[in-house]
């Protein structure tokens, strides 16, 4: 038993953190396999070189040469990604030469979308995340600029195609750097943060066959779900002048979700 109360710690640790977490394997840019490989990045990926000197965050940035014509891509496929949930889509990049320039090309995946299995681009979201027209590049400035933008993942999606091109300005005698690709899941750190005041359950632990008592300072119902400790929902009811029916849950380790108007607070429950 005492193995099991670690590992829902462990569980409420990683919820924790995760609130804060770059999802971006290696977006910061630190980690390299060569100087012209970027760990972790797709192999669409071309002419790059890792900088050290001009940088927006930690050791490294990248480095990418315009080319000739056409573009040169700087590639992440994101995985993981869960439909409704709400991103933060955020990269940093330096544009301080009339010898390139750079702009946005993303977009949300359907890994097995496409034909014969490939991965589909969906076309959500496309009119700010591939947007082609003359004014959608970047303009000369001495200083680091952010594209920041918040979005909601589409229903198809389970991944995110997270891409930048470099083009040729008025020549091609440039550079652009990029660094600090983050995506962040607003809706885990919602979850997390909006603690319900004065949120009491009890008794814990409760004695299989009885009724549980969920309060808070506010005092208003609340909507309650009730998870086993593999994640299915085993409740979902309102509370009734501050209890819940949960007569029928068995002996054993529970995670309750509380949601009070717009806040949402996760609690242990042990059933004996
Ligand atoms: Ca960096
Ligand atoms: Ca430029």
């Amino acid at each position: 038993m005492k193995k099991l109360y670690t590992f829902l710690s462990a569980v409420a640790i990683t919820a924790a953190v995760n609130a804060q977490t770059n999802i971006v394997v290696n977006g910061d840019m630190e980690e390299w396999t060569d100087a012209n490989t970027l760990a972790n990045f797709s192999t669409f990926t071309s002419n790059i070189t890792q900088e050290a000197t001009i940088k927006h965050g930690g050791e490294y940035s990248v480095k990418q040469a315009a080319p000739t014509s056409g573009n040169f891509p700087v590639q992440n496929d994101v995985t993981g990604i869960i439909p409704g949930h709400s991103y933060t889509i955020s990269y940093w990049y330096l544009d301080n030469t009339t010898g390139a320039r750079s702009r946005t090309w993303a977009g949300w995946i359907d890994s097995d979308g496409g034909n014969n299995g490939a991965p589909l681009q969906l076309d959500d979201n496309a009119d700010v995340l591939r947007v082609n027209t003359p004014d959608s590049y970047s303009t000369d400035n001495a200083e680091w600029q952010q594209f920041t933008i918040t979005l909601t993942a589409p229903a198809a999606a389970d991944g995110f195609r997270f891409q930048v091109r470099t083009y040729r300005d008025v020549d091609n005698s440039g550079f652009i750097y990029y660094d600090d690709f983050s995506m962040i899941d607003n809706s885990v750190t919602s979850l997390v943060t909006e603690e319900i005041a004065g949120l009491k359950l009890f008794p814990n632990p409760l004695a299989a066959g009885s009724s549980l008592n969920i309060t808070s300072n506010n005092g208003t119902d609340k909507s309650v779900a009730i998870y086993d400790v593999l994640g299915k929902q085993v409740f979902a009811g309102t509370t009734n002048r501050g209890t819940v029916n949960t007569t029928d849950l068995k002996a054993g380790i529970y995670i309750v979700k509380i949601t009070e108007g717009n806040k949402t607070a996760t609690r242990k429950l042990i059933v004996q």
